[in-house]
């Protein structure tokens, strides 16, 4: 069975692919900053787990964390850069630096240092898949998300670089872009206002964490010769960033 590495397993999206995939009978590295959830969720899967605490800001503790895999862990079949966050929702005279920093060495410079670490070994093997979470707000612009939306535009245009770098390999890379996805997202942007947060979701029913495992398993699961570049998931009452539907 493949061995999918998945950043951002101890919430979210990252933990709804974990339960599609280790349901699927796929091997999962684990990987997040909260030790507690990661051990829970992989002691709780059906499947094969290991899971590895790290910051994947820190590119030290990345290259530590991979190299201390056992050796049947080594081969990544399969990576999901899904470890993200805003932070803050300010205007661009307003943000606060530490909220930039934050959102640009985590969603970008994160995702950058992942993938630098697994993809040699694909080429090597000239197989395996990178799947990039971006977003609507690497899509369009909207107000107040300056920074956020910068870090998404990146990974957009990143995953089709890699994509044209990782060809001649036959390594596929992919970039699944949701809209509105509840999950533990705004309550981190808001920094645990709750009622701000749950404002985000009012009047509409929102994508769940397990339809964007829906489609990041289809993504991972087509055959060989065909791959999905990009794909954009909104909820039915999201026309686009800012046009959404709410009943009162
Ligand atoms: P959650 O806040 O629920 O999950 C975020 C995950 O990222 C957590 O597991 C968290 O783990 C991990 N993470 C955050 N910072 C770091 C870090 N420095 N090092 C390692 N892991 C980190 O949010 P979502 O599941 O919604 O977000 C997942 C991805 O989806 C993000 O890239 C987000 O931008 C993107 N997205 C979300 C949308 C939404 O509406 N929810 C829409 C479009 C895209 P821990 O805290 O344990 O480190
Ligand atoms: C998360 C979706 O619209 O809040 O990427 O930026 S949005």
């Amino acid at each position: 069975m493949p061995t999918m590495l998945i950043t951002g397993a101890t919430a979210g999206i990252g933990e709804a692919a974990a339960e599609k995939f280790a349901a699927a009978g796929y091997r999962l590295i684990l990987t997040g900053r909260r030790r507690g959830r990661l051990d829970a969720l992989a002691a709780r899967l059906p499947a094969e787990t290991l899971a590895l605490c790290f910051d994947v800001r820190d590119p030290e503790a990345v290259r530590a964390a991979l190299d201390s895999l056992p050796a049947e862990w080594q081969q990544v079949d399969l990576l999901l850069n899904n470890a993200g966050l805003a932070a803050g929702l300010s205007p661009i005279h307003e943000g606060l630096l530490s909220d930039w920093e934050q959102m640009i060495d985590t969603n970008l410079k994160g995702l950058l240092y992942l993938t630098r670490a697994i993809a040699p070994q694909m080429v090597a093997r000239r197989s395996g898949h990178i799947i990039n979470i971006g977003s609507i707000a690497g899509k369009e612009a909207y107000l107040n998300g300056n920074v956020y939306c910068a870090t998404k535009h990146a990974v957009d245009a990143l995953t089709r670089c890699m994509r044209m770098d990782l060809v001649p390999y036959g390594i596929k890379v992919s970039n699944v872009a949701p809209g509105m996805v509840e999950t533990e997202f705004s309550q981190v942007r808001f920094k645990g206002d709750t009622a701000r947060a749950g404002k985000v979701y009012e009047g509409l029913q929102p994508l769940t964490a397990a339809d964007i495992a829906d489609v990041i398993y289809f993504v991972a699961t087509c055959p060989p010769h065909v791959t999905i570049n990009d794909i954009l998931v909104m909820p039915t009452a999201q026309a686009s960033v800012a046009v959404v539907h709410r009943q009162p």
